[in-house]
């Protein structure tokens, strides 16, 4: 039954999650999911006056259309649900009744009120309550863990962080008909190429038997199971791992638990090697090097004095993370961190995997503390800190609240003009030192 693809083809379709997106399980990951650059100065903002102008597919009289052709446009993927090998008889029970689930058109352009903390949503995906209960559900799936680490060679801890983030290990997994999601995102609203196949991928789930349909419910953009697949990423990467001829990823927690391995894998995860390791930065560091497009060697890291926050760095490479500047922790992170990237391009829900893994382990919080005092930028007023910059003649891109390594760098010039720590860190205190100054 082991359908592997020889390439796993990497979050395509502007970075969307290969596989853990759309979180079931908890508020803070449920992003939108195609928009999904969620930096730590860039999390999803509240949209005040600057909401982005609706999509042609995505107005109240296009939806409504959309709903009204529904029927035709199932009958319309048929023919290419029978190449894919799935049979009239079956395609026709399963959309026989079928109707749009027009809520989940709302939840599409759902933006969060506030922006969070890095900090605040470390402690929510790495709450005490979760490293516990990812102990006690090590020691209960112990043997699989073990059998995953020999067969992929993956960080087991970092598969039960994965578990314990994406469905709180499997408590919350999303309680839509997934074939009812993916057919109305299919037929409605601005994806629905991309949904098309994620719709027909579904269908070859329950036509094959892998997942039964009254058991095949996820989140409202149908990610499901255990650690939330999507359906094209099931079709590459899910695999059979307690042998019963199913790839079970909704009640079978081995072959959820050995999918996901393979997911990192397939994405380039490198044996042995630690996701990232936390360091300190010498004083005077400079921050325009604490970039994920700067890699150097950890030898070449310790020529420029940072050094690890316990012991010794090991021989690898990677870049520098300081997630809320001089002031919070930073890290060296190596390939493997970029590895869980590709499953969620966030940032932070980066390092949640990563240290939940590790606490999950054994280990401590980490060393350095956050600046919980700062306020982060709602994305109006990262757009305002981005046209001050533009009127200061620090920046010249659009103001469009995405900080990139341009506003990175204009923010820095601004602050070292300023006196402050040009670290990039944009808070509400910076802003407010804007509006105030001439
Ligand atoms: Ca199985």
């Amino acid at each position: 039954m082991k359908r592997l693809t020889n390439v796993a083809r990497v979050c395509a379709l502007a970075g969307i999650s290969a596989s853990l997106m759309a979180c079931a399980s908890d508020p803070v990951s449920t992003q939108s999911f195609n928009e999904p650059v969620r930096t730590h100065n860039n999390l999803p903002g509240k949209p005040a006056n600057t909401q982005p102008a609706t999509h042609p597919a995505m107005t109240q009289q296009a939806i409504a259309q959309g709903a009204a052709n529904f029927r035709q446009c199932i009958a319309g993927i048929a023919p290419h649900a029978a190449q894919r090998g799935i049979s009239h008889a079956i395609y026709n029970r399963e959309t026989r009744d079928l109707e749009p689930d027009l809520k989940i058109l709302e939840l599409m352009d759902r933006q969060p009120e506030f922006t969070k903390a890095v900090w605040d949503y470390i402690d929510t995906l790495v709450a005490e309550r979760r490293i516990e209960k990812g102990r006690e559900m090590f020691a209960q799936y112990r043997n699989v863990f073990q059998r995953i680490e020999q067969t992929y060679g993956i960080d087991p801890y970092v598969v039960a962080a994965i578990w314990g983030i994406e469905s709180n290990f499997g408590a919350n997994r999303g309680d839509r008909d997934v074939i009812r999601s993916t057919a109305t995102l299919a037929c409605i609203g601005r994806r629905q190429d991309f949904f098309r196949a994620e719709f027909l991928a579904a269908m070859e789930i329950v036509a094959r038997g892998d997942i039964a349909r009254e058991r095949f419910k996820g989140s409202w953009a149908g990610a499901f199971g255990q650690t939330q697949f999507m359906p094209t990423t099931f079709r590459r990467l899910a695999v059979d791992f307690n042998g019963d001829g199913r790839r079970d990823l909704v009640d079978t927690v081995p072959d959820a638990l050995a999918s996901t391995a393979n997911n990192l894998s397939r994405n380039g995860w490198q044996r042995g090697l630690s996701w990232g390791y936390e360091v300190k930065l010498p004083r005077g560091f400079n921050y325009n090097l604490a970039n994920k497009n700067v890699k150097k060697s950890t030898r070449e890291w310790a020529s420029l004095g940072v050094q690890r926050v316990r012991g010794q760095l090991p021989a690898t490479q990677g870049y520098i993370l300081a997630p809320a500047g001089a002031r919070g922790p930073a890290f060296l992170m190596t390939q493997n961190f970029q590895t869980i990237l590709r499953y969620n391009p966030a940032d932070a829900y980066a390092l949640a995997i990563g240290h939940l893994a590790d606490r999950i382990r054994g280990g401590g919080p980490f060393e350095a503390g956050w600046p919980r005092g700062e306020q982060v930028l709602s994305r109006a007023e990262r757009i305002e800190l981005q046209e001050r910059l533009s009127a200061l003649g620090l920046y010249q891109g659009t103001a469009d609240g995405k900080f990139d390594d341009r506003t990175r760098e204009a923010l820095a010039a601004y602050q070292r003009q300023n006196g402050m720590t040009p670290d990039a860190f944009a808070t509400v205190a910076v802003l407010e030192r804007q509006r105030t100054s001439r």
